[in-house]
């Protein structure tokens, strides 16, 4: 009796599951690198509803979390050709290839994440959403990413002096490399999901990241002293094919860009809720946490990174107006 129920009830679920999937006219496959469940991947499911309620079934979003669809770069490339229709990623693997996303993604940009929220809300933002546009994308919103620290499985970092030599993997951007040589290590750029057994083979010592990467990529099982010098605070963002897009009818396009706004204030709860998570679960497992650290020498090294990519007046204009952003 009780299986009967049981089957039952799952054979319900699945045609409901079924005519939900099959009510949308267009489901918009969405890609991220992280698991079910994280802010981001929350964030567009939330979005999807958003969607799917605004345009009475038109139009909704499936995530393909995990990085289901292949590592960062990859997938932007993927969404550049509209084999994607949507992506969630950081700025960071933009900055090859779009030289404004260069400016948030700078090492000490932000004096904080308020700052960034300011900044990313505002005329600067909006000109680095914008500039998505040559190269076959949409940028729709942006998305939190914390603070960056590194973290290691050799041994506690209190100075720049104990970064000396040592090899840490950054995301596929040149400023990363830069940023890591300046301070007198080495840098690997590598896609994230290849972190953890690097680390555990000794390819590589250790990597940067905030809370909830550190925690849901399960690196901090591997990298055990965690140092919080907080070297980047790079934003998060969502952008569309542009071929996806162009498909839309104008109305439909509205309601796309402002139920990715609207995804923007539930991403950032979600975050904040998560940050103090994850911390707490990287604590309990005994992971050494260096808080006592002197951010002024990281800051000071960092003059040649600024020296080589702020150089057109274009980007010195963008950086003086996150500097004068209050
Ligand atoms: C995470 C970010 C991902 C990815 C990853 C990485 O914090 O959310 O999009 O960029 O870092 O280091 O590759």
């Amino acid at each position: 009796m009780n299986y009967v129920k049981t089957l039952g009830a799952t054979l319900l679920a699945s045609v409901a599951f079924i005519s939900a999937v099959s009510a949308c006219e267009v489901t918009l496959r969405s890609s991220d690198t992280h698991p079910e469940g994280y802010p981001t991947v929350v964030a567009v499911q939330k979005m999807g509803e958003m969607l799917e309620e605004r345009t009475d079934g038109r139009l909704c979003i499936e995530v393909f979390h995990s990085a289901q669809l292949g590592q960062e770069k990859d997938t932007i490339e993927q969404t550049q050709f509209g084999v994607i229709d949507m992506n969630r990623v950081s700025l960071g693997p933009f900055n090859n290839i779009i030289e404004k996303t260069q400016v948030p993604s700078l090492p000490f940009i932000f004096r904080s994440v308020d700052h960034m929220h300011k900044v990313m809300d505002g005329p600067v933002g909006q000109q680095i959403l914008d500039a998505f546009s040559d190269h076959d994308l949409v940028g729709l919103a942006f998305y939190d990413g914390g603070s960056r620290s590194f973290y290691n499985s050799q041994k506690p970092i209190r100075s720049i002096e104990d970064l000396a030599g040592m090899k840490f993997r950054v995301m596929q951007s040149d400023i990363f490399v830069d940023m890591v040589s300046a301070l007198g290590a080495n840098a690997t750029p590598m896609p994230y999901g290849e972190v953890y057994s690097s680390i555990q083979t000794g390819v590589i010592d250790g990597a940067e990241n905030n809370w909830p990467s550190y925690d849901s990529s399960g690196h901090f099982e591997v990298a055990g002293y965690y140092t919080l010098n907080e070297h980047l605070i790079v934003p998060e963002v969502l952008v569309m094919a542009k071929a996806s897009f162009d498909k839309l009818s104008p109305e439909d396009q509205d309601i796309v860009r402002q139920a990715a706004r609207d995804s923007v204030s539930v991403m950032r709860e979600l975050w904040q809720e998560r940050e103090k998570v994850s911390e707490d679960r990287v604590r309990a497992a005994g992971v050494e946490i260096i808080t006592d650290i002197d951010k002024t020498p990281f800051i000071e090294a960092m003059v040649p990174v600024y020296q080589k990519y702020v150089t057109s007046p274009k980007l010195q204009q963008m950086v003086a107006d996150i500097q004068a952003t209050e």
